[in-house]
């Protein structure tokens, strides 16, 4: 079996990227030190990377790193970059311009303009059509990705590292275009992640391990169908299934789900209802094509040892064979240890990175970090763990889970928080509303509303908004559009919408009436009476584009 050594300079998920090779038959060794590297029995080399770039690339310097990598380049064994692996290909970044690349390609990449479009890019694009493409690069085929920054090249540049025999593939995120992947010679890189981009990324990892660049052919309706639009920025519409899970009264890990958060039956001896197993559930929704898979783990709110939290069991699990995003959530804050310790939230946060998780999602700390900020004058301290784990892993590994409910006011003078005049007034006739956050799973309201909240967590490092709705959780009447638009118009992050789903018309509602970046489900899949993929070919067939790779 082919070995394939993967630089390791502890930066964000490298167990996805090990699962992925291992999973297509290859064998994996972490090169964690320059001293390790022996570059004549290297044969296959990657350098991945998430976060921010300086951090990366002086990461990448200190450890002794540079002489090796550029004396392997040298000899034209193949390398491959992946994000921000990709970037340290360029000579700088505007993230951080007193650090250095390995300047193979000039160029300083540039973060994507915020005020035409939800940044970071996160989902899942498309490189634009060429006869230049490599790999079995596909223009027909989606890939994940996830970064602020990219090498968005002027026209002079793009000539100049073309004349110099660099093959570009690129992709358009809004009115920006920019490098989604390149190749010369012995050197290949990605801006998406390939290791999390499903069959469709697997098959670039393959090829570029084979060293081979097929290509493939579709019909013409294939290809209509396929295609990108670029309608919603060049990302498809993307559907996230979620899992609430929970131990039962037999202290079996469940996936539950709720109404209103109450996750007990209402008969059967009052139990948590049991909708099945954690890993198997996500194995299913991966292979119906769930464009990213999350888990909350809803009793994080009781004190549980580090060790013993059995989210970390089931990312381990669950990402050995599930090659699209995972978020995990639930207990993302500093921890008392069963001995007495304290551990930081960012280092729960890196366990969980480590397991498989792409992001970590945060409840109930991201209310007391918000409120904090606002106490301070409007900056942060920087010991929360929106920005502790935003610095260290990047803005877009951070999701921030929110729990609001909905709070009429008779008029925008009753309440300090952000109001707006709801279409639905309450029986009482108020016209006016608000969204009360809430923390440990709606238990405990704060005198501090979603758009309050969700600026707040923005300016701290928040890279995403899952937008739970307290009201609609359960109901199956589907989303709430008013507050999904009352947070879009707040922050510039993407927000995925949540709560409410009952059939695929519901995503496309939300689709078409608000600005959600993403649509999460949860009941309605976890009961069987729709698929992942009746909610895709259902947007498709309404004019919305979505990623459809079988599996
Ligand atoms: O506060 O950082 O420890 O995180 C706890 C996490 O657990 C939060 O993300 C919080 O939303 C979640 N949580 C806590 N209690 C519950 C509960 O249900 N009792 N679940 C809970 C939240 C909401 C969604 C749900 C959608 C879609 N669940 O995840 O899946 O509402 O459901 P639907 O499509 O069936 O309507 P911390």
């Amino acid at each position: 079996m082919s070995l394939v050594h993967v630089i390791d300079v502890e930066s964000g998920n490298l167990q996805s990227l090990t699962n992925a090779i291992e999973h297509l038959g290859f064998k994996v060794k972490l090169v964690k030190k320059a001293d390790d590297f022996d570059v004549d029995k290297v044969m296959s080399l990657i350098l991945p990377g998430v976060g921010n770039y300086g951090h990366f690339v002086d990461n990448l310097y200190i450890r002794g790193f540079e002489k090796p990598i550029k004396d392997y380049i040298a000899s034209g064994k193949p390398i491959m970059g992946i994000c921000v692996g990709f970037q340290t290909f360029f000579s700088t970044s505007e993230e951080s311009s007193k650090s250095f690349g390995l300047g193979l390609i000039p160029g300083k990449l540039r973060k994507f303009d915020e005020k035409t479009k939800p940044v970071p890019e996160i989902g899942w694009n498309s490189c634009m059509a060429s006869d230049q493409l490599f790999y079995g690069l596909d223009p027909y085929k989606r890939y994940y990705f996830v970064h602020s920054y990219a090498a968005i090249l002027d026209e002079d540049l793009e000539r100049k590292i073309r004349d110099d025999g660099w093959k570009i593939a690129k992709a358009k995120y809004g009115d920006e275009e920019f490098v989604a992947a390149i190749f010369k010679n012995n050197v290949f890189a990605t801006q998406f992640h390939p290791e999390k981009s499903s069959v469709a990324g697997l098959e670039i990892i393959r090829n570029f391990l084979n060293q081979e660049h097929p290509v493939k052919s579709y019909s013409e309706q294939d290809k209509l169908l396929m295609e990108n639009d670029y309608s919603n920025f060049g990302l498809t519409r993307r559907i996230v299934a979620c899992l609430d899970v929970r131990a039962n009264d037999q202290g079996d890990l469940v996936v539950t789900k709720g109404d209103q958060y109450d996750v007990r039956e209402k008969d059967q001896g009052n139990d948590v209802r049991n909708l099945g197993k954690p890993v198997e559930l996500a194995q299913r929704y991966y292979a119906q094509g769930a464009d990213e898979i999350t888990f909350l783990n809803i009793t994080s709110f009781r004190d549980c040892p580090l060790k013993d939290t059995p989210m970390l069991e089931v990312l381990k699990r669950a990402a050995k064979t599930i090659f699209v995003p995972l978020t995990v959530g639930g207990g993302i804050k500093d921890i008392i240890d069963a001995d007495g310790t304290k551990v930081p939230a960012l280092e729960v946060a890196s366990l969980y990175f480590q397991s498989g998780a792409d992001k970590v999602s945060i409840g109930t700390d991201a209310v007391f970090a918000a409120e904090k900020f606002y106490s301070l004058g409007g900056k942060g301290d920087g010991s929360s763990p929106i920005e502790t784990i935003s610095k260290a892993y990047g803005a877009q590994a951070v999701v921030i889970s929110v729990d609001p409910k909905r709070t009429y006011v008779s008029s925008p003078s009753e309440t300090h928080n952000k109001t707006f005049k709801t279409k639905y007034p309450n029986a009482k006739g108020q016209e006016w509303c608000w969204y009360q956050c809430t923390v440990k799973g709606g238990r405990e309201s704060r005198d501090i509303g979603v758009w309050e909240l969700t600026k707040a967590c923005e300016a701290l490092g928040a890279g995403e908004v899952l937008l739970n709705c307290i009201d609609k959780d359960g109901s199956n009447s589907g989303y709430d559009l008013e507050l999904i638009e009352h947070v879009k118009n707040a922050v510039s992050i993407p927000v995925i919408a949540s709560s409410g789903a009952g059939n695929p018309k519901h995503f496309e509602e939300a689709f078409n009436n608000t600005q959600a970046d993403a649509c999460l489900g949860a009941g309605m899949f976890h009961r069987g009476e729709y698929t992942v993929n009746d909610v895709k070919k259902h947007l498709l067939q309404n004019g919305l584009k979505v990623r459809m790779d079988s599996i």
